[in-house]
Order: C-alpha cells, then sequence, then structure tokens
C-alpha cells in the first residue's frame, strides 16, 4: 500500500479512524464525496477559467467551488475519449492497463474500480447518468444509468429496480439525472458516508438544448477563436487530415438543426441525420411545438441568406457555440440545485465536490470541434474540488495532475489506502497550502489509439512537460489502420467501422505514418509552431524523447 501523503490534522485523523475495512466507528464524520462530471465539457465554457467566451455566458454555480475552493489549472486526461476516460477514472490505471484504449470495447473487468473500495471501507456508492463502459456498474450500491450515449430527451435509464432494462423516463437528461442523484441521497443509509457520482451527458454531441433555454444566447455574438482558421502549416497530416472541422465537417443537419437541408446529406451525413431524427422522435408533441418555434424561423432566416465560405463557417461556429452554451446552462442549474441540496442538509462541508469533464473540447479553436487530439484544448480537462476542511478558498493548483489521479484522491479522502497497482497519484498533498513545495510529477504520458474512426484521428501519444510538448503519430493509414476490434465481426468497433465505411467515410488515401512534432507551450500556447526538427532545439528533443521512451518502457506499453 501507498503512503497515506502528508494532510492536515482532520484528513490525518479521518484516515486513522478507518482502517480500511468494513464499517468503522466515527463514520457520521469520514467526508462525503460528490464527483460530478459532464461529458464534453471545455474548461473554456467555465467562467471560473476566465475565457473570453465564457464571461458571455457565464457558470455562476460551478464558478462557487473554484471561489470556495481549488481550481486546478493543468488537469489533463491520459486518453481524450469518453470510455477510455472512465476506465481511467475508476481504475487509476492508463489505458493500456486497464483495456480501455478505444471508445466500445476493452476494459478489464478483473482491474479493481475504486468504488468497490470504498464500499468495503463502509461507504455508500451510487452512480447516475452516463456510465459508457461496457460492464454492468461494478461497486455501487445504487445506479441509475443512461444507456450507452444516452438520449437529452425523455431518455431511457437503467437501475437495480428496472431487471435490466432501459426503461424511458419523462424529462431532459441534465434534470432527470439531478432527480436521481437527489433520490440516491434522500434514500441512502444516513449512518454511512456517500460516494456518489453524477455523469452528465451534456453537453455532448449533438447538444440539443432543454425547452426553457432554447432561445437563450439568441442575440448574443460570440468571440471567434484565433486559431479558428489555422491552416496547420507546420504540422503533419493528422492535423490536416481529421474530420472535425467546424466549417467541413460539422453536419449542417444533424449538429446544427437545420432539418431542411435533408435531402441534400452525403452519404455521412445521412448516418448522423438518423441519428437526429432518433433523438428528435423522443420529443413529445409541446416540445417539438416549442424546438420548431425556435429553429424554424432561424433556419428560414439562414437558407434566404444563402451563405457560403468563411460567412457560413462563422455561422456554424456561432450556432454551434449556442446550442452548447445553452446545455451548459442547464448543467449550471443542476450543480446549483446539487449545492442547495447538500446545504440544506446540513453536508455541504463535510463533502468532497469534485466538478470535471471526461475529456477537453474544442470550441473552435484549429477550426475544430470534438477532442482526441494531445493538443491542449482536448487533452486539458476543467477540474475544480471544493472541500473546507482541507482546500481553502480561492485557491488555485498548477501542478500537472490527470485522471489516473482520481481514484487514488477519493480513496484517501476517504481514508482508504491506495492499492499499489493503481499508477495515478493522490492529489491530497496539493490541498494545502504548502502544495508548492510537494514533491510532483514533472511530466505526462498521453496515448490516444482509436482510428480509424470518427473523426479520423491518427494514433499517437506523447509527453508533456511544464513547458514542452513531444508528440509521435504513427499508425497505418485508412482501413489498413483498422485494430483488430474493428476488424472482428460481432463488436461494437466493428459495427462502427462498417457503418463508417459503408457511408464512405475514410478518404481514399491516407499515409501510414511515423512522425514527431514538439512544441513550446510557454512561447507558442496555441501550438501553431511544430519546432520538432528545427536547429536549436536539438538538446530539448533529446530530452523529451528519452523522457517518452522511459515512460513506454516502465509502462510496458505496446504500439500497434
Ligand atoms: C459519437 C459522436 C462523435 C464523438 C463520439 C465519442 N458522433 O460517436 O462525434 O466523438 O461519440 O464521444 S454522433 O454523431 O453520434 O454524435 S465520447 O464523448 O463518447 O467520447
Ligand atoms: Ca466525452
Amino acid at each position: 500500500m501507498k503512503a497515506l501523503p502528508q494532510l492536515n490534522l482532520f484528513l490525518l485523523s479521518a484516515a486513522a479512524l478507518c482502517s480500511c475495512t468494513g464499517k468503522q466507528a466515527g463514520e457520521a464524520s469520514r467526508p462525503n464525496i460528490l464527483y460530478i462530471m459532464c461529458d464534453d465539457h471545455s474548461y473554456q465554457t467555465i467562467s471560473a477559467y476566465g475565457s473570453a467566451v465564457s464571461r458571455l455566458a457565464p457558470t455562476p454555480n460551478i464558478d462557487r467551488l473554484a471561489g470556495e475552493g481549488m481550481l486546478f489549472d493543468r488537469a489533463f486526461v491520459e486518453n481524450s475519449l469518453s470510455a477510455p476516460s472512465r476506465a481511467c477514472l475508476m481504475t487509476g490505471l492508463y489505458s493500456h492497463q486497464n483495456g480501455q484504449e478505444q471508445l466500445c470495447e476493452g476494459i478489464d473487468t478483473t482491474k479493481t474500480f475504486f468504488t468497490e473500495l470504498l464500499q468495503q471501507a463502509g461507504y455508500e456508492t451510487g452512480i447516475v447518468g452516463k456510465w459508457h463502459l461496457m460492464c454492468e456498474p461494478k461497486g455501487f450500491d445504487y445506479y441509475h444509468v443512461l444507456n450507452d450515449q444516452g438520449q437529452y430527451y425523455n431518455p431511457a435509464f437503467k437501475s437495480k429496480d428496472t431487471q435490466g432494462e432501459y426503461v424511458q423516463e419523462q424529462g431532459y437528461a441534465t434534470s432527470l439525472i439531478t432527480r436521481h442523484a437527489i433520490e440516491f441521497l434522500d434514500g441512502r443509509d444516513k449512518s454511512k458516508p456517500f460516494c456518489l457520482m453524477v455523469h452528465h451527458k451534456a453537453p455532448h454531441r449533438n447538444w440539443m438544448p432543454e425547452q426553457q433555454y432554447l432561445d437563450l444566447y439568441e442575440d448574443v455574438e460570440f468571440p471567434i477563436p484565433e486559431t479558428f482558421w489555422d491552416d496547420y502549416a507546420t504540422r503533419g497530416v493528422a492535423a490536416s487530415q481529421q474530420k472535425m472541422s467546424v466549417a467541413r465537417d460539422m453536419e449542417m443537419v444533424q449538429d446544427l438543426k437545420v432539418e431542411e437541408l435533408a435531402d441534400t446529406l452525403t452519404p455521412e451525413g445521412r448516418f448522423t441525420y438518423a441519428c437526429l431524427m432518433g433523438e428528435l422522435s423522443r420529443l413529445t408533441p409541446e416540445e417539438r411545438a416549442a424546438w420548431d418555434a425556435h429553429y424554424k424561423p432561424r433556419n428560414k432566416q439562414l437558407l434566404e441568406a444563402n451563405l457560403s465560405g468563411k460567412e457560413l463557417a462563422v455561422w456554424k461556429y456561432q450556432n454551434y457555440m449556442k446550442d452548447y452554451l445553452r446545455c451548459i446552462k442547464s448543467v449550471d442549474d443542476s450543480v446549483g440545485e446539487l449545492l442547495a441540496y447538500l446545504e440544506k442538509e446540513g453536508l455541504l462541508d463535510n463533502t468532497l465536490i469534485v466538478y470535471t469533464s471526461d475529456q477537453g473540447f474544442w470550441m473552435g479553436e484549429h477550426g475544430w470541434f470534438d477532442k482526441r487530439f494531445m493538443y491542449e484544448e482536448s487533452f486539458r480537462t476543467p477540474l475544480l474540488m471544493r472541500y473546507p476542511k482541507a482546500i481553502e478558498a480561492g485557491s488555485r493548483c498548477s501542478a500537472l495532475v490527470q485522471n489516473i489521479d482520481f481514484a487514488p484522491t477519493l480513496l484517501s479522502v476517504a481514508g482508504v489506502s491506495v492499492p499499489d497497482e493503481m499508477e495515478g497519484r493522490s492529489l491530497l498533498p496539493l490541498f494545502g497550502s504548502g502544495r508548492d513545495s510537494v514533491e510532483w510529477r514533472t511530466s505526462l504520458y498521453y496515448h490516444y489509439y482509436d482510428y480509424p474512426t470518427f473523426h479520423l484521428v491518427r494514433r499517437h501519444d506523447g509527453v508533456r512537460t511544464d513547458r514542452y510538448k513531444l508528440v509521435h503519430f504513427y499508425g497505418k493509414g485508412g482501413e489498413a489502420g483498422a485494430t483488430p476490434n474493428m476488424l472482428k465481426p460481432g463488436t461494437r468497433e466493428n459495427r462502427t467501422f462498417n457503418t463508417l465505411k459503408a457511408s464512405n467515410y475514410f478518404p481514399a488515401s491516407s499515409p501510414d505514418i511515423d512522425y514527431n512534432e514538439l512544441y513550446d507551450l510557454q512561447e507558442d500556447p496555441h501550438e501553431l509552431n511544430n519546432l520538432y526538427g528545427k536547429p536549436g532545439y536539438e538538446a530539448i528533443t533529446a530530452e523529451l524523447q528519452q523522457l517518452l521512451d522511459d515512460y513506454r518502457t516502465r509502462l510496458k506499453v505496446q504500439e500497434y
């Protein structure tokens, strides 16, 4: 077992109270955990992080966590994709260690999920919302989870009471998830501490706002990111051959809800159109009427304007931002509701509240939406924590932290020893005012595997230090790059692969690749200037290459 980190007196005594198995004395004082995670919530759209966009669409309830707790401005994921990120969260392991390298298949269910250890230590555990791992929720006394990506409107949930079936409920996903979270809190065994994970579907694609917010931000013009018109000039083919360009790849029908263009769709557009129609068919007639009252006049105006080129790209960006931020507004309400509940029940100050996302997301930077790349906006994720017994209000932490750190952190907050096999580290030593003198990691390892699939981001791994980033892009291009899972009939990866193939998703030619990129994040925070191979960077390149090699060796990384 790893040694407990240095903590303040309260945490030490909490740890001493519980030697980790069975119900212990002093339960009532052991901290509760409320872990809130959104799906694809960018730090750029949380006003506590201060971006110009977020100031136009503030998130007061999420910001309260920063004001009364700690904001981490260098929190990252290991593999910027939903299920892999969730597997890192549950196991404290890197993707190749927990098995979940790609979106659908993989999780190694023999690995310990941290909630199992919390249960053994006498915690009551619950999860509500998006689970997205291809195994039953493991280590939970209560679950109320969505099917796969879930739906925004009138979604179906599975719980211990539904006999393995997903049962449709009436309402909007974010509100229903909040309601079920409160049901768990109301119904829990109050003699035990709890760990509740609230995993929102929002603001995942295709960004369907709640009825009351359909018109929100209608007249707001969001600033266009500096890198929106990026031409990827200094970078390799991965940056230019992706399919996540707002201008080129964001779908007018499914993503931007211009149903009037349905008969102009390409094969891949028709595929996503089917997804939209599935979503829209769930709306009640009243919901559909409100939906149409918002989108139809807007669409009429757009079609009359007959936009093209840059003007159309800007229209897409603005309307993407509006729908995304409307979804965030509901999430912010949810955080407010949960905080109010904890306050009313007298639980607020004895609960560690975490707010984060399963990864970052592009809000038009580099011209993109989605995530996956090791470039900052996707690699970085928001992270806020409130726990007044150990975290000073309004504090900020710039240590390099990663989603493999969640399991160790939540275990150590609960006073449970962290298993040696977990790769992540508890963030507890960073909570206190002495965090700058804590010996902490000075680099992070990243690895993305999910190619060729949605958005066609090439496989890559890399390291990031305080100042530099080295990324290695590799692998066969196009269909030849398919992983064994993608070629194995009956798997979900295979179904996705075949669907994309049938909709002409894969370009006729995609080269096999094996190249590096190097960025100086201090001089070039937007990562526009790839320095790899440039004179003067030999020493730093060699240093980072050694670091990357060391990670690969120590972690036994096998590339395809
Ligand atoms: C869906 C989306 C993709 C998204 C993946 C993964 N397409 O496939 O845009 O990248 O999920 O997202 S959609 O047309 O079905 O919306 S993740 O958050 O689950 O990793
Ligand atoms: Ca996600």
